[in-house]
């Protein structure tokens, strides 16, 4: 049986061998829940990148830029970090290159796993079948934030779990806490996050209808897949 394992933070990455594995990349709030929306409005490839310099060069290849820093859009590019920016019709067919302060650079520093795939509660069942289907040990790469846990991630991580228990061993207790986690928060996990430190930080953005969005479940079936370096 194939197991399942949670990374709490990019920093601890170096704990974990990723040869041979599957990695699911998530940042719930807000940069992988903006990418699956984005493939789900049709755009054509994502480049996740790590330098705000690196993804404002590929305007020159024709691609939509966007970068988010802190939670704000940065200055000069095209998009900027919130799903619902995605949503008019503007991303369709486009390559889109992002950066975003955690999500893209904890799915660049999993690139040394055999397969890396998108999460977020709003693909969580098509991750869930693909990961079944690909039979390979799984490691969930928590975004975090700067370095540190965070609950919203682990959340998914636990969401995960829970959705493959059948199929997957535990291989740490780091999968079974955020199991536990979920099971805890799942009946309204909206007020379960409110007193964590991104939803403080973003609401006081007044994005709280991004918060609610990106906490829904099974909204799309799109599964973005790393391939050589982009998101297809
Ligand atoms: O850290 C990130 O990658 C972002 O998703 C953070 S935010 O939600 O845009 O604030």
């Amino acid at each position: 049986m194939p197991s399942i394992d949670v990374c709490f933070s990019p920093e601890l990455l170096h704990l974990y061998e990723l040869k041979g594995k599957a990695v699911v990349a998530v940042d719930v709030l807000r940069a992988t829940s903006t990418m699956v929306t984005a493939f789900a409005e049709g755009a054509a490839t994502i480049f996740p990148v790590m330098e705000l310099e690196e993804c404002q060069s590929f305007a020159a290849r024709g691609c939509l830029t966007a970068a988010e820093r802190n939670g704000i859009k940065a200055e000069g590019f095209d998009l900027g970090n919130s799903p619902f920016a995605y949503m008019d019709g503007n991303v369709q067919g486009r390559e889109i290159a992002i950066t975003t302060t955690n999500g893209t650079r904890a799915i660049r520093l999993s690139e040394g796993a055999d397969e890396i795939v998108i999460g977020a509660f709003l693909n969580l069942q098509a991750v869930a079948d693909h990961l079944a289907e690909l039979g390979l040990d799984v490691l969930v790469v928590c975004a975090g934030w700067k370095g540190q846990f965070n609950l919203e991630d682990t959340l998914f991580a636990g969401a995960l779990v829970e959705r493959l228990q059948q199929q997957f061993s535990y291989e740490h207790d780091s999968a079974l806490a955020a199991l536990y986690l979920y099971q805890n928060a799942k009946a309204d996990l909206l007020s379960f996050l409110r007193q964590s430190s991104h939803v403080r930080r973003l609401e006081h953005l007044e994005i709280f209808k991004d918060i609610e969005f990106c906490l829904r479940h099974d909204a799309y079936n799109v599964l973005p897949v790393w391939r050589e370096d982009r998101l297809v």
